[in-house]
């Protein structure tokens, strides 16, 4: 059989794959986490992405979300040894960027934000109003000033917490494809000591490589062969 013998009917079922299986979204964690600013190992921005149970960065008691679903509450911060969140430098409470790698290419649906919940008279460090870029380009994992970014939500605003077990609040990105999020944060709830938030999660199809795609139609030409033997 010659290669285009083989290859043809190998798209063909990968297009009708694609045409065919409803795309079904996924809850995305972020791969990795990039701050300009960071308080301490204790308050990392890996404290926005921990998958339930780890502790990263120092605090011996974890606050994380609930489950692994967009219902999913985050826990409220105590201060001390009890963290899940992530916290600026003192005095740099504007102005700062945190960037997200969703680790591949997705076709992007919600935002969703658990803001900073942290008690001791300190909801006013979460975050008030703040501006969403997306990009596809690995050169803007770390750099917010990454020509790539292009903004697609301006001045949206975060709401305060009001302490206890906090639910998301969801920003609407349908239509946008990407892989990095930044979240340029323009304003907090008032305080001068630091910006905090305590967990991030998207939701959104990812998109399929072209490479896997192929791969794709070729597994779905062996199942046909082997059916036919
Ligand atoms: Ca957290
Ligand atoms: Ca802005």
């Amino acid at each position: 059989m010659s290669i285009s013998k083989v290859l043809l009917p190998a798209f063909a079922t990968a297009a009708l794959v694609t045409v065919c299986a409803p795309a079904q979204a996924d809850f995305i964690r972020p791969v990795s986490g990039f701050a300009t600013s960071n308080f301490n190992d204790t308050t990392d921005i890996a404290h926005t992405i921990q998958e339930i149970g780890t502790n990263i960065g120092g605090p011996t008691v974890d606050v994380a979300l609930s489950e692994e679903s967009a219902a999913a509450t985050h826990g409220q911060d105590n201060g001390g040894d009890d963290f899940g969140q992530w916290h600026s430098a003192v005095g740099t409470t504007t102005g700062v960027s945190l960037i997200y790698d969703l680790g591949s290419e997705v076709d992007l649906e919600t935002l969703h934000l658990w803001q900073a919940n942290q008690t001791g008279g300190n909801f006013n460090r979460g975050i008030n109003q703040f501006d969403v870029l997306i990009s596809s380009t690995a050169s803007a994992s770390d750099n917010p000033s990454d020509a790539s970014f292009v903004e697609v939500i301006t001045d949206a605003n975060l709401a305060i917490s009001a302490g206890g077990d906090i639910s998301a609040q969801n920003f609407d990105l349908t239509g946008l494809t990407g892989q990095f999020i930044q979240i340029r944060i323009d304003s907090n709830h008032g305080s001068t000591a630091v910006t905090g938030l305590s967990e991030v999660r998207v939701t959104g199809v990812p998109v399929p490589e072209p490479g896997s795609l192929a791969l794709l139609g070729l597994s779905g030409l062996m199942i046909a062969r082997r059916r036919r033997g």
